[in-house]
């Protein structure tokens, strides 16, 4: 079975990645799992720049297929903020709840056509010695006017998918893991990486 890193810190996106690529016949580890423990600078000025700093810097360090994911939520009303910076808006280690209240109340009073919002992932997969691939999945729906739901994590409590007329936090791990941003572009790599292991 091959092994892969899924290069992220973040608990929250690792399970739901190992939700969407069960059955997948490789062994995914998350940096925990490989006992790296490093800091990234994600400096790069897009989502993809982003997931490749992170997929090829892992991939360097351990000579293995490394998979990453920058991902995050942008807001119109807002500029697309908080966009690449979402993990870092108002602290790293701000609670989420803070958070979403605080952009629950910049958007006080603002209609729903203009609470647009949309959750953008950008999944990077590095081969050792070779280009790295990126794919992009994107979910579009509005910010709603209240904090709702306890599933997912992050932002999900106050991402209101029209379609299901609830966030994405009200919804079972299994739908979101079917619609969400990660799902389209996991299911992307997942081409990606079949047709690699199949050629070697
Ligand atoms: P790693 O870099 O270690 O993967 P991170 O949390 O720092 O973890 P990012 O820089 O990609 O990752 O930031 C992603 C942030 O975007 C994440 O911390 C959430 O705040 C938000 N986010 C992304 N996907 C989300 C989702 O499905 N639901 C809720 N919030 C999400």
């Amino acid at each position: 079975m091959r092994r892969i890193i899924f290069a992220t810190s973040n608990e929250g996106k690792m399970k739901e990645i190992r939700e969407i690529l069960m059955g997948m016949d490789i062994e995914l580890l998350s940096l925990k799992d490989a006992g790296i423990d490093i800091d990234i600078i994600e400096d790069g000025s897009s989502f993809e720049e982003n997931a490749i700093i992170k997929a090829e810097a892992i991939c360097k360090l351990t000579g293995e297929i490394v998979l990453a994911d920058d991902s995050g939520l942008e807001i119109d009303y807002l500029d697309k903020a908080p966009g690449i910076y979402s993990a870092r808006f108002l602290g790293e280690n701000t609670p989420y709840l803070e958070k979403n209240t605080y952009i629950i109340e910049q958007l006080k009073n603002i209609p729903n056509d203009k609470r647009t919002a949309r959750f953008v992932c950008t999944i990077a997969c590095s081969f050792p010695g070779q280009d790295t691939i990126t794919r992009t999945g994107i979910i579009e729906g509005y910010i709603a006017d209240k904090i709702s739901g306890s599933n997912g994590f992050g932002y999900d409590p106050i991402f209101y998918v029209p379609e299901y007329k609830c966030t994405t936090a009200d919804m079972p791990a299994e739908l979101k893991n079917k619609i969400s941003h990660r799902a389209k572009a996991l299911e992307a790599i997942k081409e990606v990486l079949t047709e690699h292991l199949d050629n070697r």
